[in-house]
């Protein structure tokens, strides 16, 4: 137990408010995780899984109303409407606290409450920090033990000291003979964050970045505030590590936004003979300087929590391979011999299936396996890639930052900065085009700065002045250089060019040749280009005139790029910093210029 006396006195006042019928302290034990799976496969929530051929793992399927993030019910509670700023919902706090005090009063009757003390990030570290999620969900619980490091052993490093405070209720109290349901949850969501007093209060859904709260509420939109207050990075980025054959290894983080491969790019196999890579994290990245002026990265969570449809042993075998036991699915389809099943796994689709839904499911049937948005979560110290440094307190040292999206044109295969505050401008202009999975015209663009647009905890303008100041406070020779890469440009067929994937080491390799002062490049009025023969296409073939899409800039698009540019900054208003319009114009003068 714990002697904090600010931990007690929160958790007395929310257990008098949710009035649960107990209260559980967990302990993080393998004993408490398994009587807790056991708890929710007599309610129904968890199927177990075939032993046999996934041990200790186990499927849950959501009601179907409660199936992912919901960006919309959202909140950033600051004091002042600016500090929110024109990205983010915002309320003021107090009358929100008036709204969710209502919600949450009775709302864990019938239940347990479970008091769950978490690190995000390695115990100890001084890039780590501390919450405390109190939460009426077994299926929390058993999440938050594979996504972050809790239990016993957290309350005895935070000793007396702060934690972030996280309330969560699914927001249905089995009161008047009301029975459980086997996902319970409320129709009525709210996610407030409350970055002024670090505290975050979740109530309706017990779903992912909504529920399990460590991650996108803590991790990205408390911490990228703290990160703000105190000088340092909260990024939703991957980190990896790549070896060159006979070279030292160099760690990359890189921010892409969804739909652009970036759990397959945290777990790449190269196809470049001898070239490794392994991985640190594949969502958020932690950054802090060391005493040697370089940026450590650590990456807060403790397991992936991975979109399940499109991974395979050919998309990504590393993953696979990760999720082989102790695994939760969410809504995926369940195979004859209780094994599991999603859209893209094998070639080959199953004669018959239990879908997300719990229907009947044969090939051809108009309903999908896998609901888009399902999700494994596991382990990450079971991948088989993962890098031996990816626990170590001080963390990695960063040496190179990367930004991309989806764009069919315009953006080359991959740029370098010109400096920080160029680099800066680059994450501030990230944008990709709607896929399929998202809402909004197939191919429309959306700008998606640094990848972080549902996740900043603070003004958006604010923020890109955070990164622009950490640029001017530093050693520019020991800060991390910057790129920008394109997998998805089409050519003039319509048809991807780059092969992607585990081919996506070529352009890593010409990155680590960069930052390590060899690496061969063109000056460009966007930045600098690799020479055409500066990537290794050894093994691959790709036309000459498709390598010069690739590896050019076009001035006219690039011009059209600039007044889209202007446009988008508009909502920011006098909230954007002036380096980042200066660079706009810049990149307009350069390219007038340009001569091709
Ligand atoms: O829908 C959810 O709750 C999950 S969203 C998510 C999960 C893992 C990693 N990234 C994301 C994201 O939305 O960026
Ligand atoms: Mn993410």
């Amino acid at each position: 137990m714990t002697s904090n006396k600010n931990l007690l006195a929160w958790v007395n006042e929310m257990t008098k408010l949710c009035k649960p019928d107990n209260v559980h302290w967990c302990n993080g034990s393998e004993e408490e995780y398994n009587r807790l799976a056991g708890i929710l496969v007599k309610k129904g929530t968890f199927q177990k899984l075939n032993e046999k051929i996934r041990p200790n793992s186990y499927l849950a399927e959501s009601d179907p109303s409660d199936v992912a993030r919901v960006e919309d019910r959202t909140f950033t509670c600051t004091k002042k409407k600016e500090d929110a700023g024109p990205t983010n919902n915002w309320e003021d706090p107090v009358s929100m606290k008036n709204t969710l005090t209502k919600l949450f009063d009775g709302s864990m009757k019938g239940r347990t409450m479970y008091v769950i003390p978490f690190s995000m990030g390695p115990l100890g570290s001084k890039i780590s920090y501390i919450g405390v999620q109190l939460t009426d969900s077994e299926y929390v619980v058993c999440s938050m033990k594979i996504m972050t490091r809790m239990g016993e052993k957290v309350l005895g490093v935070l000793g007396n000291n702060e934690f972030v405070r996280c309330l969560h209720s699914v927001g249905y109290p089995l009161v008047n003979g009301r029975k459980d349901v086997r996902w319970p949850c409320n129709h009525i969501k709210y996610i407030v964050q409350f970055p002024e007093e670090k505290t975050i209060w979740s109530f309706g859904s017990g779903y992912g970045g909504n529920a399990l709260l460590g991650k996108k509420c803590f991790a990205l939109r408390i911490a990228s505030y703290m990160a703000k207050e105190e000088g340092w990075l909260a990024e939703h980025m991957l980190i990896l590590g790549v070896t060159p054959p006979d070279g030292e290894k160099k760690y990359i983080a890189a921010a892409f936004p969804s739909a652009c491969g970036k759990t397959n790019l945290a777990m790449l196999t190269s196809t470049l003979p001898g070239w490794k890579v392994e991985t640190v994290g594949d969502d958020i990245a932690w950054m802090k300087f060391g005493s040697d002026g370089r940026l450590y990265a650590i990456n807060p969570e403790a397991g992936f929590f991975g979109v399940a449809p499109g991974t395979s042993m050919e998309t990504n075998r590393n993953a696979m391979l990760t999720m082989q036991a102790n695994s939760i699915f969410t809504n995926v389809a369940k195979t004859d011999d209780g094994d599991i099943w999603w859209e893209g796994l094998t070639k080959e689709e199953p004669k018959k299936l239990t879908n997300w839904l719990g229907h009947e499911w044969t090939p051809g049937s108009n309903e999908k396996a896998a609901h888009p948005n399902s999700r494994y979560t596991v382990p990450a110290g079971q991948c088989p890639v993962i890098d031996p440094n990816w626990e170590d307190p001080k963390g990695v040292p960063i040496s190179a930052i990367l930004f991309g999206g989806r764009r069919a044109e315009t953006v080359p295969l991959v740029y370098e900065a010109l400096n920080w505050q160029h680099g800066t401008f680059m994450g501030s202009i990230v944008s990709s085009e709607k896929t399929a999975a998202a809402t909004g015209k197939v191919g429309e663009l959306r700008h998606d700065p640094f990848a972080m647009l549902p996740f900043c905890g603070y003004n958006m303008g604010d923020y890109f002045a955070h990164w622009l100041e950490i640029g001017k406070v530093s050693d520019q020779n020991k800060l991390p250089k910057i790129f920008y890469v394109n997998w998805f440009r089409k050519n003039k067929e319509g048809k991807f060019i780059w092969p992607g994937y585990g081919d996506n080491i070529r352009v890593l390799k010409w990155i680590i040749e960069r930052v390590s002062g060899s690496g061969e490049a063109v000056k460009t009025p966007i930045g600098y280009l690799p020479k055409t023969n500066a990537i290794d296409l050894t093994g691959i073939e790709i036309k000459d005139d498709d390598l010069k899409l690739l590896l050019s800039v076009n001035k006219e698009e690039w011009l059209r790029e600039t007044e889209e540019i202007e446009n988008y900054y508009k909502i920011f208003n006098n909230s954007l910093p002036a380096g980042l319009l200066e660079e706009l114009n810049s990149l307009k003068e350069r390219l007038l210029l340009y001569q091709t």
